[in-house]
């Protein structure tokens, strides 16, 4: 199965449009959790076990892991190996440098793990995107417009007539001849959302900023989704993952991932 066909899949088998964001953050874990022998991977496991017939994908967000040094690693693919294989899974690395190095990224994440996408920073150009669209099969989410303040600093400086982050569509078309691009927008920016969906017909979009950063669901479901009300994947992290500090932290988390999906899913009616 491809990319377009794991997502097409997943969203059909689990009637669901959300991504939950596994940022699990050792100074948040409830403290029963602690004492396990690794803590994070108990709580990821607990988590996965607990939602995952309600979501079409998992981004697990890479600095949460690396930032724990060797173990951490180790988590991050034990992790991995707990998602169920028709789950679409995404590296949140935001990646990409110089040819060589993106092919080595591209090596790690698709290769000695095998993540089935990873999320990519255009902002090096073609020759550092190409390594990872190589891997035919693969998925790769590019930064077009991101949900935090800072994204007007760059992404909405003017080029010729429109904002840098519609030229950044415009080349992800271009590039997407194996069916394999797919574009990252926040849900903090439903306006521009819209006008990117059409200039983007067919293609996935990761949409964070859904919770904790304040993104609306009708608009970001209305202005995300294809004609067919698919091919968005709605990112949560903190607003599912930590429902609750105490030891019943994975039923609060399947109850706000129940109220999510029934959200975002009475908006594609
Ligand atoms: P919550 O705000 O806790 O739901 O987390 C959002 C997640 O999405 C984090 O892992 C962010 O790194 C990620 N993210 C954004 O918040 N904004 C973006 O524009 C892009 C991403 C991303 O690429 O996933």
């Amino acid at each position: 199965m491809n990319f377009l066909e794991k997502i097409i899949n997943a969203e059909n088998k689990y009637n669901s449009l959300l991504c939950i964001g596994l940022d699990t953050d050792i100074n948040k874990l409830p403290d029963s959790i602690k004492k396990a022998p690794n803590p994070i991977l108990e709580f990821n496991s607990r988590i996965i076990e607990k939602t995952k017939d309600l979501v079409s994908a998992y981004k697990i967000n890479i600095a949460f892991y690396e930032s724990e040094g060797k173990n951490g690693w180790d988590t991050l693919e034990k992790t991995l190996d707990l998602i169920p294989k028709d789950i679409l899974t995404i590296a949140d690395a935001k990646r990409g440098d110089i040819g060589n190095t993106s092919e080595l990224y591209a090596k790690a994440f698709f290769k000695n793990m095998s993540f089935d996408s990873i999320t990519v920073n255009p902002y090096l150009g073609y020759d550092s995107v190409q390594p990872f669209l190589n891997y035919k099969d693969k998925g790769v989410f590019i930064l077009a417009l991101t949900s935090n303040k800072g994204s007007q600093d760059f992404q909405y400086l003017n080029i010729d007539g429109s904002p840098l982050y519609e030229k950044v569509v415009e080349k992800v078309n271009e590039w997407n001849k194996d069916s394999n691009c797919a574009i990252v927008v926040g849900a903090t920016h439903p306006e521009e959302l819209k006008k990117l969906r059409e200039k983007a017909a067919n293609l996935p979009f990761l949409i964070p900023g859904i919770g904790a950063q304040g993104g609306d669901i009708e608009s970001t479901v209305k202005y995300g989704c294809n004609k067919d009300k698919k091919l968005a994947l709605i990112n949560v992290s903190r607003a599912i993952i930590y429902s609750s500090l105490g030891n019943d932290f994975d039923i609060k988390a399947r109850e706000a991932t129940i109220k999510y999906n029934e959200q975002i899913n009475s908006f594609r009616k």
